[in-house]
């Protein structure tokens, strides 16, 4: 009988096709290569490297599941989900940008823009050429996005947008916004516009001193009388099912990412424990370690489970979509844990930049709260359970 496999308990690997295991590999060693040199002196410095973008076009990371001859890979969602697994064992913020072009931003043109509209932005989002973002939260309207502020009212050829979006991951470095907005034109329902940079009116303040996902750029989106043409506006999307079927693909992928994050705590736990001997004795071989190493084996073990159990859902589709809050909510709130109990285990070197533990279990703050919260998520399956909504 073979000994369990400590990094792979359950085997994920062995329920992978084999172009799936192929594209998990690549991008470890994209990952490994071109983002683990760069993320400490990152996020010390707060800093998002844009080539970042281009790099993961070049490697075919942005829109993988986008079926289109215009951009967009073309693959299945546990594809997906592996690539941002490998990409947030390196660092969340690199998989926040990954997620935000393909699932907020190249999802929506895709799936709700006009031809024109994808002809227009998908390639070159695809490459990486551009960057976009997605305005949905506002200062005043976050957990309740349909309370919004953001106005879009008719003007000749086009509409006005006005009103702010808040916490927008790269906006300061985007080239178009998906922003929504209620639209006076259509009876004041939520609508998707596409803002382009150099839009008159449009601005995007970025946000200093974060102590969470800094090797991420985040900022605000300003729209003061911003007009845009008409062509703008996404034609075949209304109401909050709009932006909702872009976080969708979102959460779904960060369900992933998170475990990834966990992994990378769980590994380095695992190492520093076997390594580093106190009382004459390695620290691993203390009843106390060994429950916390078994631990989040076991949770990291059935998060990745459950994400495959998901992911293969969406590729047969039939997916009920509170099953993604289920995933959601497991991963991150158990990737926190893990990450902080990581931290722990390393003692004072738990603290330090060069351990990397730290930098994943504050990342997993701003992961456990954005795409909705741990507990949003559990209101949401608190309403699939007793048909009771309690927001
Ligand atoms: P509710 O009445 O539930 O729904 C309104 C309309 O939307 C439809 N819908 C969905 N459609 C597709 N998929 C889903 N998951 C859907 N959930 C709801 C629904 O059928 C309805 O359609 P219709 O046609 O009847 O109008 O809306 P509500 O206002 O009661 O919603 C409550 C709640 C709490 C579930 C919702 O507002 C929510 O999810 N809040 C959390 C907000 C959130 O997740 N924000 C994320 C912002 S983006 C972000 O964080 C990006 S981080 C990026 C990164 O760096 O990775
Ligand atoms: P609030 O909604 O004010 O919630 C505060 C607390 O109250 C939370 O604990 C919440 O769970 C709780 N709460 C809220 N409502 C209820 C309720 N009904 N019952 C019980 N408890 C409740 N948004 C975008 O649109 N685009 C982006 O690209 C983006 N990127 C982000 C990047 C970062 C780094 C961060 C931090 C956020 C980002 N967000 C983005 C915003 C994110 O989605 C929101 O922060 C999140 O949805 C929570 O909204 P809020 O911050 O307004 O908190």
């Amino acid at each position: 009988i073979q000994s369990l496999d400590w990094s792979d308990p359950l085997s994920l690997d062995s329920a992978l096709a084999e172009d799936e295991r192929m594209i998990a590999e690549s991008a470890r060693a994209f990952a490994a290569e071109r983002l683990t040199p760069r993320v400490t002196r990152a996020y010390l410095d707060e800093q998002f490297d844009p080539e970042i973008m281009r790099e993961m076009g070049e490697m075919g990371l942005l829109g993988m599941t986008i079926d289109s001859e215009l951009g967009g890979g073309g693959l299945g969602y546990v594809a997906y989900g592996l690539v941002a697994r490998e990409i947030e064992r390196v660092d969340s913020g690199y998989r926040s940008a990954m997620s935000v072009q393909s699932s907020l931003v190249m999802h929506p043109i895709d799936a709700y823009g006009s031809e024109e509209q994808r002809r227009a932005f998908l390639p070159r989002l695809a490459t990486g050429e551009m960057i976009g973002c997605f305005g949905l939260t506002e200062p005043d309207a976050g957990s309740d996005p349909g309370s919004m502020r953001t106005r879009a009212v008719p003007i000749d050829g086009g509409y006005r947008l006005t009103g702010a979006k808040m916490w927008i991951t790269n906006s300061p470095i985007a080239d178009l916004a998906v922003v929504w907005a209620k639209s006076a034109a259509h009876g004041d329902a939520i609508r998707g516009f596409i803002v382009e940079r150099g839009t008159k009116g449009f601005s995007t303040p970025k946000i200093e001193g974060k102590l969470s996902l800094r090797a991420s750029i985040t900022g605000e989106i300003v729209l003061d009388d911003c007009d845009v043409p008409e062509s703008a506006l996404l034609p075949n999307v209304e109401g909050l099912k709009g932006p909702f079927g872009c976080l969708n693909r979102a959460r779904y992928g960060i369900a992933w990412g998170a475990m990834g994050a966990a992994e990378a705590c769980y590994a380095a736990a695992r190492n520093y424990t076997l390594e580093r001997k106190q009382f004459g004795v390695p620290l691993a071989s203390k009843q106390i370690v060994q429950l916390k190493l078994a631990d989040m084996a076991t949770e990291i073990a059935l998060g990745l489970r459950g994400a495959l159990a998901v992911g293969r859902a969406m590729e047969a589709g039939i997916l009920q979509p509170d099953a993604i809050s289920l995933i959601k909510r497991n991963n991150c709130g158990k990737a926190l844990h893990v990450s902080r109990t990581a931290r722990d285990m390393l003692g004072g070197n738990g603290i330090s930049a060069e351990f990397q533990v730290i930098r994943h279990s504050q990342n997993l703050e701003t992961v456990n709260t954005y795409e909705g919260t741990h507990d949003i998520h559990g209101l949401i399956l608190g309403r699939a359970i007793t048909g009771i909504p309690a927001f």
